[in-house]
């Protein structure tokens, strides 16, 4: 077992975690005032969103200056100032490397785009396509588009050639064939070992890998390719993720690594993840990110979420990577909506109890969960209404593409309502007060209505709050080998409203029960042939008869 498998890693997303100085924008400092609650929540790791010099065109994931802390949040000391303090209350400190791609502003792009630059090579750049007019319509050189919308290339005319970004244009993609890339690259991760970091998030890590020479996709009827297949699990990955992984040490230093890998399945993901495979220990998926979103896959094209596909699509995952690779468990971060409005309740009467049955039915799970900022509070969606209040790029940009088609504003506005990602960025709440002692000053984004109900101060104080909740189950997974180590079985798999499982090492075993509705559901005990002859250790028989109230969940001790 590695020291990750029975630890609980937090996300920050620095901009919104707390401001120090009353610009409105959380910063390194304000991050420094709040250890004594991480430490007390008990997480072991902390993840930190970027916070390297950037245009902030996509909040971050820009880079135009992998050395050095934007302004924005701080600097160098205030960072050194940080891992002091986490590692003073021995929590680990993992960075976000974002190194598929860097900021247009970053100076090796800057020296790329002068034609015959010895650096030309650091990225994809190509000429227009055969017969087309360069910097015409269709003269792309392939038909991929961004995962932000529109075309995945931008025509330089200095140049007269094309960049590749398969995010916004400001992000243009390096070339990782390039061996000068990859040295740099590792060089730069290992300085920030070297200043105390203990592991990274690799962003989007299985992108970096392009099948060569760069070719069409499946098109849509714009006559662009969305397909992120085209793009992902390339030929060289696991090449690349194998020498990343030798010339940074992760595995010598024993370094805390996650992947987010867009469109992986578990059969890569065990490939990425088994310890024997020398690359990463865990990966994040999107499978279960995706339930509901409608057949185009868009997150947009929002469908009911049907529990019995995400239990089979999680219990997929437990037994793939059981005995082989290791799981990552979340709900959230900061790309996607808050669960407690998505997948739970967030109604008055029921939002205490879905997000605490949320944190259950995961935090139970095989695995190593990830707590993202808020989530321990049970915060809800951001309730933003028009446009001029979002700020994410990927928002911004669907909103306009929807506007261009003729789409009713008020839809677009109601989709982005459910799933934009400034729904997990809104400021954390630290008190019910004005401003939720988030910023003196007036914040990026607006601090969420209802932030005098829910806010770290009230919940810290209230032994039955989300956040003790949360508390309790990291505490469980540490002093549990049963959790951290026991097999998982899924019970009552096509029941339409019960999560239920069973987690079993030797002769124990947790039985956990979850109502995932608003509604009272009986136990069917006769369905649970796997209790037969068990014996309640924890919990009582009438218990187990009982009905469990809405968005009830109960965890039971069993022995044989
Ligand atoms: O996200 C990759 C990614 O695929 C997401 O953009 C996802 O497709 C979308 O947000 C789902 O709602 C990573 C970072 O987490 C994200 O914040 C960055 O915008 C992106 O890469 C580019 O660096």
């Amino acid at each position: 077992m590695a020291w990750w498998h029975s630890a609980v890693a937090y996300q920050i997303y620095p901009r919104s975690f707390a401001d120090s100085n009353g610009d409105g924008v959380g910063d390194l400092k304000g991050i420094l005032t709040h250890l004594d609650y991480l430490a007390m929540l008990g997480v072991d790791v902390v993840w930190l969103s970027p916070i390297y010099r950037s245009p902030m065109d996509d909040n971050g994931y820009d880079i135009s200056d992998y050395d050095d802390i934007d302004p924005l949040f701080g600097t160098l000391a205030d960072f050194d100032a940080l891992v002091e303090g986490l590692h003073a209350r021995g929590i680990r400190l993992v960075l976000d490397m974002v190194i598929n791609h860097t900021s247009d502003v970053h100076p090796w792009f800057l020296e790329s785009r002068k034609p015959g630059s010895p650096k030309r090579d650091w990225y994809y750049w190509r000429p227009a396509r055969d017969g087309f007019e360069p910097g015409s319509e269709g003269a792309e050189p392939t038909n991929w588009g961004s995962f932000f919308a529109g075309r995945g290339w931008k025509f330089d005319p200095a140049s007269g050639e094309y960049y590749l970004h398969l995010f916004s244009p400001r992000q243009p993609d390096l070339n990782w064939e390039n061996p000068e890339v990859r040295a740099e690259l590792y060089a730069m991760m290992r300085r920030w070992l070297d200043r105390g970091v203990d592991g990274f998030r690799f962003d989007v890590i299985n992108l970096i890998s392009k099948t060569l020479p760069l070719a069409d996709g499946p098109a849509g009827p714009d006559g662009i390719c969305y397909d992120p297949s085209v793009v992902a699990e390339g030929p060289r990955l696991h090449e690349f993720l194998k020498e990343l992984n030798r010339e940074v040490g992760i595995d010598e230093r024993q370094l805390f690594t996650v992947g987010e890998m867009v469109l992986v399945n578990s059969a890569d993901a065990r490939a990425h993840t088994d310890p024997e495979a020398g690359e990463l220990g865990m990966v994040f998926t999107f499978e279960h990110m995706m339930l509901d979103a409608g057949p185009s896959g868009l997150k947009w094209d929002i469908v009911p979420l049907r529990l019995p596909a995400l239990k089979a699509n999680l219990a997929h995952w437990q037994q793939e990577l059981a005995d082989v690779g290791w799981n990552s468990l979340y709900w959230e971060n900061h790309d996607q909506p808050r669960s407690v409005s998505r997948f739970g309740d967030d109604s008055p009467e029921f939002r205490v109890a879905s997000a605490k049955t949320l944190a259950t039915t995961l935090h139970l799970l095989k695995g190593t969960p990830f707590v993202y900022q808020g989530e321990e509070l049970g915060m809800t969606n951001a309730g933003l209404t028009g446009i001029e209040q979002y700020d994410d790029i990927e928002s911004r940009n669907f909103y306009a593409g929807g506007l261009a088609l003729g789409m009713d504003p008020a839809q677009l506005l109601g989709a982005l309502a459910q799933r934009s990602r400034d729904n997990a960025r809104t400021p954390v709440p630290w008190h019910g007060g004005a401003g939720a002692g988030f910023s003196t000053g007036t914040p990026w984004l607006p601090v969420n209505a209802n932030h005098d109900q829910i806010n770290a101060a009230d919940a810290v104080a209230d032994p039955g709050s989300v956040f003790h909740h949360y508390r309790k189950l990291i505490a469980l997974r540490h002093d549990s080998a049963l959790v951290r180590e026991g097999r998982f079985e899924l019970l009552l798999g096509e029941h339409p409203s019960l999560f239920c499982y069973l987690r079993s090492l030797d002769d124990q075993a947790l039985l956990v029960v979850a109502n995932w509705s608003s509604a009272p559901v009986p136990l069917p005990l006769d369905d649970l042939p796997s209790l037969v002859g068990a014996r309640l250790i924890l919990g009582t028989h009438d218990e187990l008869s009982d009905t469990l109230a809405g968005w009830e969940s109960r965890v039971y001790r069993l022995g044989w």
